[in-house]
């Protein structure tokens, strides 16, 4: 493609895939609200908040993909959710739908199903069941999400990221690893394949003891090669297991079902 928005750049998925995303297009449009550094010659910057609808519109203009990994990542306040999450979210489809609806990868979260117990097996109907205010915006982007593909035909790939970390850090982790080389495929696979559609696709490696099903992916053309398996022992020899009844043993969201509602954004 001629143009790849990156929205949430300056973040630490954005900075760990960026330099990784040169083949997927021409030029890369870097954005955040945060500085971006260093940018190549293949790379523009745009400063930008998600809340800021003439800001994100400027933004999509002139872009034939979005890799929207941009917003709050973790529980928060309900304001800046508010602004980035769910205000931002609503920007950026609007933002698309005037410029020629290019194709979105959406970074949505296991948190939209964090409640669900570790023993389940997810397909990508399941009711969703957020574990925080975070999970809900993320809710929040999917459905927004469906509406502008069922009502416009706005393409999305809704990816349900577990958790995309060099190495799995922890027990909870072997379930939800997502690995950098398998998500950058699946970005790859997204805005490749001729037509797209909107599905839920969840975000995560070949986890022997993986939690979630992406059966339904056949037509993509994307398998997931790693497996946080091969990361069990290390994670043994480092932390105790943790107690069969905490949190991070019984939910697939772990500690984030433990959260309190913030009142004000934590530093
Ligand atoms: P991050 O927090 O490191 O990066 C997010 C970026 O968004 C930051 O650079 C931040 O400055 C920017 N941002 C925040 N509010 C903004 C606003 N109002 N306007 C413009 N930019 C704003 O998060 P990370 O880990 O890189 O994750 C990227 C995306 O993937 C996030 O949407 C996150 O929810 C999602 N995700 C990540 C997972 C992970 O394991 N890293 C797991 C599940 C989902
Ligand atoms: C997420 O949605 C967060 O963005 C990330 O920081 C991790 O907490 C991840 O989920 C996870 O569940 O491990």
């Amino acid at each position: 493609m001629n143009r790849l928005l990156v929205t949430g750049a300056a973040g630490g998925l954005g900075r760990a895939l960026r330099h990784r995303l040169a083949p997927l297009a021409q030029t890369l449009r870097l954005a955040d609200i945060a500085p971006i550094h260093d940018p190549a010659p293949h790379e523009e910057v745009v400063t930008c908040d998600l809340a800021d609808r003439a800001a994100v519109d400027a933004m999509v203009a002139g872009c034939d993909g979005i890799l929207h990994l941009g917003g709050i990542s973790v529980e928060a306040a309900f304001d800046p959710i508010l602004q980035a999450n769910i205000l931002g979210l609503y920007n950026l489809y609007e933002a698309a739908r005037r410029h020629g609806q290019p194709r979105i990868l959406f970074a949505s979260s296991n948190h939209t199903i964090g409640f669900y117990k570790q023993t389940e097996r997810l397909g990508p109907d399941v009711p969703t069941r957020p574990d925080s205010l975070y999970g809900v915006s993320k809710v929040f982007g999917e459905a927004l999400a469906r509406m502008y593909f069922d009502k416009f035909g706005q393409e999305t790939a809704l990816v349900r990221i577990g958790s995309a970390t060099p190495e799995p850090e922890n027990h909870r982790m072997l379930g939800s690893w997502f690995s950098q080389d398998d998500f950058l495929s699946l970005i790859g696979a997204v805005f490749r394949v001729q037509t797209l559609g909107c599905p839920v696709i969840w975000g995560a490696s070949a986890n022997t003891g993986g939690w979630w099903d992406n059966s339904h992916l056949d037509w993509l053309g994307w398998t997931p090669q790693d497996n946080a398996e091969a990361f069990r022992a290390k994670i043994d020899a480092r932390q105790p297991r943790p107690a069969a009844d905490a949190a991070v043993a019984v939910y697939q969201g772990g500690v984030f079902t433990q959260y309190p509602i913030y009142q004000e954004e934590r530093a």
